[in-house]
């Protein structure tokens, strides 16, 4: 596969980004002389359309930056000085297994593996991981950080967490760009929204941010965090009084809808407005367009899911385009999520082996609970207190919400806790091992997306530097050393790679010799119903274990907790910071020097109210903690909402914290996620009165 070599010392190597993102994108690697000297999009993998993210351009700058962790390192400070020295491989692994099976030989549920998307590789996530955890008969992880809100809504609205091709927005006469900021986390999408919006397309944005998104469409509709339920539920309303609804399409492709009607019917626009901060005219506006407009696309995005009731808000949102029969043209419908198209062509009891459970069925922890759940002891309840855990591709200490008590737990002395990583992040700092990753440049891997339709292989540019491995070959030698004869601990990371997708659908020599395939599928999946439900209908009603989707209001705001709005006035929102993947290149200098310091966006007026100046260090304070950070005084921030952008690594905080040390771990509605956006504080000037909690 390894294609045009130029010279003898030149050549380039197929890959695919193994970021988590929805884009995907197709690699093109250049090798000089053994080191990897550029890394390109693909021109020919049409999302990529050879154009990459700055981030990701700079990849050779991440995986060759002077502070990769080359060599294993043992833990010589503290739990979490960050203090360690060198060791040999065969002495961390060793050591490794001798601790995890005397934890195994008293209860192997005592031992937690916390991984999430750092790469979505299905080799080097859940593949070897995921057959040595299951062996070992570890706790199993509930994997809720970013999407399970919006994922099981869409699966109860849709069947699978399915949808348009992005390729088709191009042709879309109006967009809806709902709960996404497309420059800056889904970069590849937006080329097709200009292509759109050149050919006369409206763009609507809505966002509690004027992103840098919101300010290149045509209309942005600033409504308040948590609150998208109610405007979908209004716009339904529109549609009813104001014939906007396909019948026909309703009749045929739809169950449930008389129920959802009469919820519909209760939310007039000004009901509505008031909830969502907006003006009733911009709901009866939207409605409008939506219906008359064909085709019309909504590309919703997980932002507007990470509140208490994001999954309920996902599934009405999903039946809009139910409604107008919007899914009859290939440009009309929704997007959030395609990853189910790939569930069916994936060989995902071959790479992770859940039979190795046998008959046994560890507890189950939530990730997005990990504070809480390192700090509880043995209970009839929870089960043995975690005693290890072993973290890679994630950074938890940073990411995970109300993470005071997130390093509180990592920080406990009687944790034995393994990190595999390519850096010392908040998390490594507390380990007692660090074991050094390869970057994508050193592996090989296979991805499904979660924003377009094609399948992709990973091929390794280079060897591994320094003594770094794949997180596959970790678990394999781990395997050995605890003694398990499964043939499936010898299949190398290559096999695994190229035996990923089910060759029946996914063409094995295309893969091989392009490095993408596109998957077979409709191009205008459901325009004549066909939703991979039990009846083919989507569903408006209920769905199972749930009851008619609607509006939720925020765990903290006005309506469900006056008290607490009434000392915390302002909603904080933390959506990502755009030079950064959530703390992936954080570490990245020319990166963090765009990104110069943690900020916190406000509004004039909220800032003024405050005597807050722009670039002026502020405390943001709630029950759970504090954080400091500078203020930027702009017009991203819209009344009574301040955006906290994340993810800052914590050391590099200006008081050695971060957002999260303000987030709350209660769950969504649906999926069991985590509310990072649905969050209450107030803000003062970093040394006025105002700062004593
Ligand atoms: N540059 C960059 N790209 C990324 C990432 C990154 O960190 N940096 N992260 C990656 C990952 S892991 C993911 S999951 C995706 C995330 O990308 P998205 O799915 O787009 O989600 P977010 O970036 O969380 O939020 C998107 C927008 O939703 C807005 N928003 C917040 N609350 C609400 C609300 O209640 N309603 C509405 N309508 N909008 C709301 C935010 O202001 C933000 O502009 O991006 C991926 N791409
Ligand atoms: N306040 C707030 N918090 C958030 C969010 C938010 O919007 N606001 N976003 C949330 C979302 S959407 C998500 S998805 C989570 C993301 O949280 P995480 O999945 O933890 O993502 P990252 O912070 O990027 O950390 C991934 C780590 O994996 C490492 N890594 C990458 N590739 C490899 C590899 O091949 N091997 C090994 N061993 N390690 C590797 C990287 O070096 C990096 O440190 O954060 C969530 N946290
Ligand atoms: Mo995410």
């Amino acid at each position: 596969m390894s294609s045009a070599t130029v010279s003898l010392a030149t050549r380039t190597v197929r890959g695919a980004c193994p970021h988590d993102c929805p884009d995907t994108c197709a690699l093109r690697i250049t090798v000089e002389d053994g080191r990897v000297t550029r890394v390109a999009g693909d021109p020919d993998h049409p999302p990529t359309h050879g154009a990459l993210c700055t981030k990701v351009s700079r990849y050779p700058e991440r995986s060759y930056h002077p502070d990769r962790v080359l060599t294993p390192l043992k833990r010589v400070g503290r739990k979490g000085e960050g203090r360690f020295e060198p060791c040999g491989w065969d002495e961390a692994l060793d050591d490794i297994a001798a601790r995890l099976q005397a934890i195994a030989a008293r209860d192997p549920q005592a031992i937690l593996p916390y991984s999430y998307a750092g790469t979505m590789g299905l080799v080097q996530g859940d593949g070897m991981a995921a057959r040595f955890f299951h062996r070992l008969g570890a706790s199993l992880l509930d994997r809720t950080i970013c999407s399970s809100a919006g994922g099981e809504a869409l699966t109860a609205a849709y069947g699978l967490p399915v949808g348009m091709h992005a390729e088709h927005f191009a042709e879309s006469r109006l967009i809806l760009i709902w709960g996404s900021n497309s420059i800056t986390s889904n970069l590849h999408f937006w080329t097709y929204a200009q292509q759109a919006k050149r050919n006369g397309a409206k763009l609507v944005c809505l966002d509690p941010r004027r992103t840098e998104t919101a300010e290149k469409c045509h209309q942005h509709i600033a409504l308040l965090p948590g609150t998208d339920g109610a405007l979908a539920l209004a716009l339904m309303h529109e549609l009813i009084v104001n014939d906007g609804l396909d019948l026909d399409y309703l009749e045929r492709h739809v169950a449930g809808w008389p129920e959802l009607r009469e919820r519909a019917l209760q939310w007039p626009p000004e009901r509505a407005a008031a909830e969502c901060g907006i003006t009733a005219d911009e709901v009866r506006g939207l409605a409008r367009d939506y219906a008359a407009t064909k085709p019309a696309a909504i590309r919703l995005n997980y932002g507007m899911q990470r509140v208490r009731g994001g999954g309920n808000a996902v599934r009405l949102i999903a039946m809009l385009p139910c409604l107008t029969g919007a899914w009859r043209h290939r440009a009309g419908g929704l997007l959030l999520s395609s990853s189910g198209w790939f569930r069916p062509h994936m060989r995902s009891a071959w790479l992770q082996r859940p039979d190795l459970l046998g008959e046994r069925r560890p507890r189950t922890i939530n990730m997005s609970t990990i504070g809480d759940d390192l700090l509880r002891e043995t209970s009839a309840g929870f089960g043995p207190r975690v005693e290890a855990v072993v973290v890679y591709n994630s950074n938890p200490v940073a990411v995970a919400p109300e993470s005071a008590k997130v390093a509180r737990g990592f920080a406990r002395e009687d944790l034995f806790t393994v990190v595999l990583e390519h850096f010392l992040t908040d998390t490594a700092d507390h380990a007692d091992y660090v074991l050094p990753a390869t970057t994508q440049l050193e592996h090989w891997d296979a991805h499904r997306a979660y924003g377009h339709t094609y399948a992709m292989l990973n091929e390794p540019a280079i060897p591994p530097l320094g003594q770094s491995r794949s997180n596959a070959e970790v678990f394999r030698q781990l395997a050995a050393r605890m003694g398990y004869t499964e043939p499936c601990f010898a299949d190398s990371d290559e096999a695994m790679a190229r035996g990923a997708f089910d060759p029946e659908h996914v063409d094995p020599a295309a893969l091989a010799e392009k490095g993408w395939a596109k998957l077979k599928i409709a191009d205008a999946p459901f325009a004549k119903g066909g939703f991979p439900t039990p009846d083919g209908r989507a569903r408006a009603g209920t769905a199972p274990g749930l009851g008619v989707p609607d509006y939720m209001p925020n765990y903290e705001g006005p309506r469900s907790a006056p008290e607490l709005a009434a000392r915390y006035p302002l909603a904080m929102i933390s959506p990502p910071a755009r030079h950064f993947l959530n703390s992936s290149f954080a570490n990245v200098d020319s990166l963090r020097a765009a990104e110069r310091e943690p900020l916190l966006e406000m509004h004039a007026q909220d800032a003024a109210a405050r005597g807050i100046a722009s670039g002026a260090t502020v405390r943001v304070f709630n029950d759970r903690g504090s954080y400091l950070c500078k203020a930027e005084v702009n017009a991203r921030a819209r009344p009574g909402v301040v955006n906290g952008l994340g993810v800052w690594w914590r050391k590099f905080g200006l008081a050695g914290t971060n957002v999260n040390e303000l987030t709350h771990q209660q769950l969504t509605d649906i999926g069991r996620a985590p509310a990072f956006y649905d969050c209450l504080v107030e803000v003062a000037p970093c040394d006025g009165p105002a700062a004593v909690a």
